[in-house]
């Protein structure tokens, strides 16, 4: 009997999309059984127009019977897509012994507009001569329109230069946060897609209103107080397609007609905070019984159309309410409230106080060490929410375009004679919403928390750009942060879009010569060179997404990116295959740095060496993948002379590193650039200097995302295992013994005196360090994927037991569905291993230490285990071959 069904479908990553501009997306799909060893051998898609026929006259794709084991992003192939029409499909496969399964549920789509000829739409904003175009105030935009029959589909297409929230009929459409996003403006805007159809069904007359603040557009951006960087006028542009049940349709558009208005925000800003006055409020402004003889005309602004793309990752939204744990009465007599995270978003606050109290709310990330409230890090960052009460009753309210990170909020202006009540906060906490995909969990309390931090200190900073800190006037797409950071980030969370859609970012700003900006998108242009390990995020992260979600589309679309940054590394050294010129971030913050300076003792040249060989024998690979066999000669040839060159600039001929730090160590170990005993020498020396600190660490941003890989690696897992545990300083669990629940940027962000690292750079949320992560997964705990099957198609097991502690566990939501990898140790000396193999993969476990005779899968013998395909020791290990399914392995 066949259990075979197919369970989660998707369209380009996402379940029932609307506003696609792909013209070829890619479906994928799990599969369910109740057997072990379950694989696709063939499947079939039909995509049609109608959701209630799949009769060949409907169809727009029928594939046919493939033979493929292929399930995940699966070309469509039909005929040619039109904007706007939903798409529906449904998917069937066969299994390795040809039985079918039943077709799928149905599953759809909808293509958004696809050409710069489907937008009607004008780019509209105030009257200068009416309202300031500078004023600090958002703007209020509105326009009524009539509908005279039946609605059968109402769709809204929207953007905006700035930041904008939409109001239908007084309603507000939908619950994304900060939209359009931030992209490359002067390259790219995305357009977001809402079905309104619901908001339009009562009455003739409708009210279409817009609100429009500074964002990362034209507001305060990085700390030089710039602004206006990508433009000095906000601008709306908004295009509503109805469709009647009669057939005829219908458009309105963001043009010359709309009218605008002040209202009650007063000024909003990313880094600064938003002030409110309910007093200026425009009472049911956005319904169609409103009037607005009191506006102002709009005027119709000349701007680029051909810069528009459809939404390309899931929007930021409020994805957890926080309560206050705690109000606390400090020293210096403040109130604060403290929420028990370090966490990004706004604070909620619900209120019952006299017409004109004017509350104050101030964000911080800690208090000082006498437990103050302390803003001294946010350096220009004013992060302060100003809110006017209206009186009357209970006003609701929470800033529409700013956010704050923050843990601990301190409360001005609350009325002496009312008693403060904390409940009426709650933090809202606002991130890119990509699907949580992965946990990890040990015996050892302090490695959990870590994690948790991990994950918040993700959350915080993935909100539509990978940032490298969410507080101060700063909150960048620094390159070298993601690139270090991306691998643990894709074990937490699904990042497929939100990467793709920065890496596009990341190549339109990318420079003619192949330099890569510091930041993307990039707001600190112009700027002539690129730092090594910052730039290498256009090579590191195309490839990782190819590693953990099989996507090819991605190293095709950024292949000239990738291509174009080797190329400028080649050309910057004073010989070819040495980077040894040019400004270098280094390994940045490393605890070997001089006095007062940011950059650790690694020589910047060896660095910029090895990182150019790493990115080299990556974009070998991915022409490999690609098949484009000439790169592949040409850049094989390269990547060997930048490892002659290195040999030769920094090894001496009788293998000693030249650079005597940690990350000078590691970072050819990591790269492979050694070999043989050179290898084994450095491990040694490497081991050597980690224990000359008594097991601690120096490394900065670009060794310590390595450093325990590299140990475990090369004979010194023990080491690895100690280093993570140390709870002094410096270590990850030391901030946490200083109270952290995100990320710090600075080993001694809190000094083990109490006291701070100094204000300039000092951010309590800050990802880099907890590039670790990838190190707990894919060692401690042993899941990890293999390049030669990638996307998890092929899973490798390889737990460590020999962590140091009593159990670990991993688990992943794959492409193909959920993969787990757990240890435990037993009292009387067994492990028990646990692995689940979703239908579809097939993996290899390989047990140190273990063998064949003391070893039985689920209670029989290894080799005759219903699912395992081969079991074998060589080298004192065991090595399983898994069909999917699950296993528990006693050794
Ligand atoms: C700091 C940022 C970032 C780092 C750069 C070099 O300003 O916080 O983390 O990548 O410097």
């Amino acid at each position: 009997m066949t259990t075979l069904s197919i369970s989660s479908l998707t369209c380009e990553y996402r379940v029932n999309p609307i506003g696609l501009d792909t013209t070829q997306p890619r479906f994928t799909w799990q599969l369910a059984s109740e057997n072990h060893y379950t694989m696709q051998s063939a499947y079939q898609i039909q995509v049609s127009r109608n959701e209630n026929s799949f009769e060949s006259s409907c169809l727009v794709w029928d594939s046919g019977h493939v033979q493929s084991e292929q399930s995940v992003l699966v070309v469509y192939e039909g005929q040619a897509l039109l904007p706007r029409n939903r798409y529906f499909y449904r998917v069937k496969v066969w299994n390795q012994t040809g039985s079918p399964s039943p077709w799928s549920e149905i599953a759809f789509w909808e293509m958004g507009q696809l050409s710069p000829d489907d937008w009607s739409a004008k780019w509209i904003t105030p009257h200068a001569a009416s309202m300031d175009p500078e004023a600090e105030e958002a703007f209020y935009l509105r326009k009524t329109f009539t509908v005279r029959k039946a609605i059968r589909k109402a769709t809204i297409y929207a953007t905006s230069l700035g930041i904008y929230e939409l109001e239908l009929n007084g309603a507000r459409v939908g619950d994304w946060e900060f939209t359009p996003g931030w992209t490359s403006y002067r390259h790219r805007l995305q357009v977001q897609t809402y079905e309104v159809t619901s908001l339009l069904q009562h009455g003739e007359n409708h009210t279409i209103g817009a609100v429009l603040a500074n964002g990362w557009y034209k507001g305060d951006l990085a700390w030089k107080n710039q602004r206006n960087i990508f433009g000095d006028v906000r601008a709306l542009f908004l295009q509503l397609h109805i469709e009647y049940t009669d057939g005829t349709s219908e458009i309105t558009v963001s043009d010359d007609s709309w009218r605008a208005s002040f209202g009650p925000v007063r000024m909003s800003e990313l880094y600064h905070g938003e002030t409110y006055d309910a007093n200026l409020e425009l009472s049911e402004w956005s319904m169609s019984t409103y009037q607005d003889d009191n506006w102002c005309p709009v005027t119709v602004l000349d701007h680029s159309k051909d810069i528009l793309v459809m939404q390309e990752n899931e929007p930021s939204r409020i994805t957890q309410h926080m309560k206050p744990i705690t109000v606390i009465e400090t020293p210096s007599g403040e109130t604060v409230l403290d929420f028990g995270q370090n966490m990004v978003g706004k604070v909620h606050m619900r209120l019952e106080l006299p017409v004109g109290t004017r509350l104050q709310l101030l964000h911080a990330e800690v208090l000082d060490q006498e437990g103050n409230f302390y803003i001294g890090n946010l350096r220009h960052a004013k992060q302060t929410v100003t809110y006017v009460c209206k009186g009357g009753g209970e006003e609701q309210y929470e800033p529409h375009f700013s956010f704050q990170g923050f843990r601990y909020v301190k409360v001005v202006g609350w009325p002496r004679d009312t008693a403060f009540d904390a409940e009426r906060f709650t933090g809202h906490v606002i991130h890119t919403d990509m699907a949580a995909s992965g946990t990890f969990e040990c015996s050892h309390p302090l490695l959990n928390k870590l994690q948790q931090n991990i994950v918040w200190g993700q959350r915080g900073n993935f909100l539509d750009v990978p940032t490298d800190c969410p507080q101060r006037d700063e909150r960048l797409g620094w390159t070298g942060d993601a690139q270090v950071f991306i691998r643990t980030a894709a074990f937490n969370y699904d990042v497929a879009l939100f990467f793709t859609k920065w890496l596009r970012d990341l190549k339109a700003d990318q420079h003619e010569n192949g330099g890569v900006p510091f930041v993307i998108p990039d707001v600190l242009g112009p700027n002539d060179h690129s730092s090594s390990a910052w730039g290498d995020a256009a090579v590191i992260c195309p490839w990782t997404m190819y590693q953990i979600y099989g996507d090819k589309r991605v190293l095709e679309e950024q292949y000239d990116s990738m291509k174009a940054w080797i190329t400028y590394m080649r050309s910057q050294g004073e010989n070819e295959y040495l980077w040894n010129t040019g400004f270098h971030f280094g390994d940045w913050l490393g605890l070997d740095a001089k006095e007062g300076s940011y950059v650790g003792a690694t020589p910047r040249d060896l660095i910029a060496t090895c990182f150019y060989a790493y990115s080299t024998s990556l974009f070998v690979k991915a022409a490999e993948v690609l098949e484009r066999s000439e790169d592949v000669a040409t850049y094989s040839e390269l990547y060997e002379r930048i490892v002659e060159g290195f040999t030769h600039e920094f090894l001496t001929p009788s293998g000693r590193l030249a650079a005597h730090t940690q990350t000078a160590h590691v970072l050819p170990l990591m790269f492979g650039l050694v070999k043989g005993s050179t290898r084994d020498r450095l491990a040694k020396m490497l081991a050597e200097y980690v224990v000359e600190q008594n097991n601690h660490l120096t490394t900065g941003f670009v060794g310590t995302p390595y450093l325990c890989h590299v140990l475990s690696e090369n004979g010194y897992h023990d080491l690895a295992v100690k280093l993570v545990q140390q709870e002094d300083y410096p270590s990850w669990l030391y901030s946490i013994h200083k109270g952290a629940t995100t990320i710090w940027e600075h080993w001694d962000g809190i000094k083990p005196d109490g006291s701070f690292w100094s204000d300039d750079m000092n951010s309590y949320n800050h990802y880099a360090y907890g590039s670790i992560g990838d190190w707990l997964y894919r060692v401690v705990a042993g899941l990890d994927s293999d390049d030669q099957q990638p996307g998890y198609k092929r899973i490798q097991f390889r737990p460590r037991p020999d962590s140091g502690l009593e159990y670990a566990k991993a688990s992943l939501h794959s492409s193909y569905g959920k993969i787990r990898s757990e240890w435990k140790k037993e009292a009387d000396g067994r492990v028990v291993y646990e692995f689940q193999l979703p239908p579809n993969t097939t993996g290899l476990a390989t047990l140190r230490g273990a063998t064949l005779a003391a070893a039985s899968v689920n209670g029989q013998a290894a080799q005759t285990a219903s699912g395992v395909l081969s079991a074998a020791e060589s080298d004192g290990e065991l090595r399983i071959e898994l069909g999917s399914g699950t296993y528990s392995i006693i050794c």
